[in-house]
């Protein structure tokens, strides 16, 4: 009977009496004839070049681990390999298979129970152990700024190559998106005779084993040169710069979150990329920054203001002849402009008739810069004396120096200072002599008779 089949019916019959049977009787299969049962048997093939390249040494062998069910301490291995007494459950490895032999047929059998086997085929692992194999290309990018480092828009990159890896041959072919050369030996740098624009942005790459068609590298990107176009700045504030006339505590405080093509915000590793703040006087702190974020940034040490000076930002992973320059300019904070004469003339001081007495009279217009200050205070060289001896920024005021200013032939100085106490320059500007004033419109009517006429006032 089937030893599977779990229970099986019967009639028994006489055979003389038809009447005398019995119908539907059980019969039970008996237990299974052995339970032990091969039913778990994980194996692969091993290639082995034989620590050398040539592939005609080269051997394979069979990682094997049997477990089952039923089964004693121990099974044997027979056919294409023999072996004995080999543990259920521990991974061995069997055999030194030459690599010419193409596929193996081995038996397991339980040590104790003949009829508990089970046999397996096992292919090998390839046709040579020694397979060609391009690991890594070493590519070296270099950005060539093209003898103009303030246009950025001609900047190109070169990219140089160094394929290693196992079992190469000697020559290798390089292909890119819209370029491939052949022929190239292994073992020392190769530049690719290409300039490739930055602004065309990343290279794909791959290269050919040209003695192993099948040996091709994975498709690399090379990642083009960060090429800065913009500080995308602001400049906030200068510090200590207007309160004291010592430079060197001045600090210009300029946020900045440059811009430009091919950055990439973060590495191959996910790490925030960086650039190199680089100012051409003083010091930055700190002195780099991270792409796609504000970073505010203190110089110091530069000339006071209004001056300005350079800085440079370097991609931190990147050949620094693609750098960026921009001026940076320091605002003046208190400068007085050239003050604007107007109204110049002769006042007579009342005393038409009295030259010595002249005095010039003038307007000013006195601007300066920083529209925070109002004021400013006058004075004159020569002995004589201004009135007012202030003013306000923008609004024209009249000033009168003193007595026998006019007429004398005598240029007076006038200086401007800012009356605030900021820093600023001061300004100074020359008072020509108006010549004497005219009377005319002063002179007594001329009438027919006697006339007192009054020189120098007698
Ligand atoms: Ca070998
Ligand atoms: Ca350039
Ligand atoms: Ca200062
Ligand atoms: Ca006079």
């Amino acid at each position: 009977m089937i030893a599977n089949v779990p229970l099986v019916y019967l009639t028994i019959q006489d055979v003389n009496d038809p009447e005398c049977k019995i119908s539907n009787f059980e019969l039970e299969a008996p237990p299974a004839c052995s339970t032990c049962d091969l039913n778990d048997i994980v194996f692969t093939s091993i290639c082995n070049d034989n620590n050398n390249s040539n592939p005609a040494d080269d051997y394979w062998s069979i990682s094997l681990n049997v477990k089952g069910i039923g089964t004693s301490g121990s099974y044997n291995v027979s056919g294409d390999i023999t072996a004995s007494s080999l543990s259920y459950g521990s991974t061995i490895v069997l055999g030194n298979i030459p690599i010419n032999t193409t596929s193996i047929i081995i038996t397991i059998t339980d040590s104790n129970n003949a009829l508990c086997q089970q046999a397996i085929q096992v292919e090998r692992p390839g046709a040579t152990c020694t397979e060609c194999a391009i690991a890594f290309m070493n590519p070296e990018v270099n950005c060539i700024d093209n003898g103009t480092p303030t246009d950025y828009s001609d900047d190109y990159f070169t990219v140089s190559l160094l394929p290693t890896g196992n079992y190469l041959g000697s020559t290798y072919q390089i292909i890119g998106d819209n370029f491939n050369y052949s022929g190239i030996p292994y073992g020392t740098s190769y530049q690719i005779p290409m300039n490739f624009p930055t602004s065309e942005g990343d290279l794909r790459v791959f290269i050919r084993d040209e003695q192993n068609s099948g040996c091709i590298s994975l498709n690399k990107t090379l990642n083009a040169p960060v090429h800065i176009i913009s500080m995308n700045k602001n400049i906030l504030e200068c510090q200590n710069c207007c309160t004291d006339a010592n430079p060197a505590n001045d600090v210009l405080r300029v946020s900045m979150n440059p811009v430009g093509n091919n950055i990439k915000l973060v590495d191959g590793l996910l790490n925030q990329t960086m650039y190199v703040v680089d100012p051409a006087v003083g010091t930055v702190t700190p002195a780099f920054g991270f792409y796609g974020t504000t970073t505010v940034f203190e110089f110091s040490g530069f000339p006071a203001g209004p001056s300005d000076f350079d800085v440079t930002l370097r991609d931190s992973l990147f050949d620094e002849k693609c750098h960026f320059i921009e001026n940076l300019e320091v605002p003046g904070c208190c400068q007085i402009e050239l003050p604007i004469v107007t109204n110049l003339f002769c006042d007579n001081n009342g005393t038409p008739a009295k030259i010595t007495d002249n005095r010039i009279r003038l307007t000013l217009l006195v601007n300066n810069t920083n529209g925070a200050l109002s004021n400013y205070n006058v004075s004159v060289n020569g002995g004589t004396t201004i009135s007012p001896t202030n003013g306000v920024y923008g609004v024209p005021t009249q000033y009168v120096l003193g007595p026998g200013t006019a007429g004398g032939g005598a240029t007076f100085q006038i200086t401007v200072t800012d009356a605030s106490g900021q820093v600023c320059n001061a300004a100074l500007v020359n008072i020509p002599d108006p010549g004497n004033c005219t009377n005319t419109t002063e002179c007594p009517t001329i009438k027919c008779g006697s006339v007192i006429i009054q020189v120098n006032g007698n």
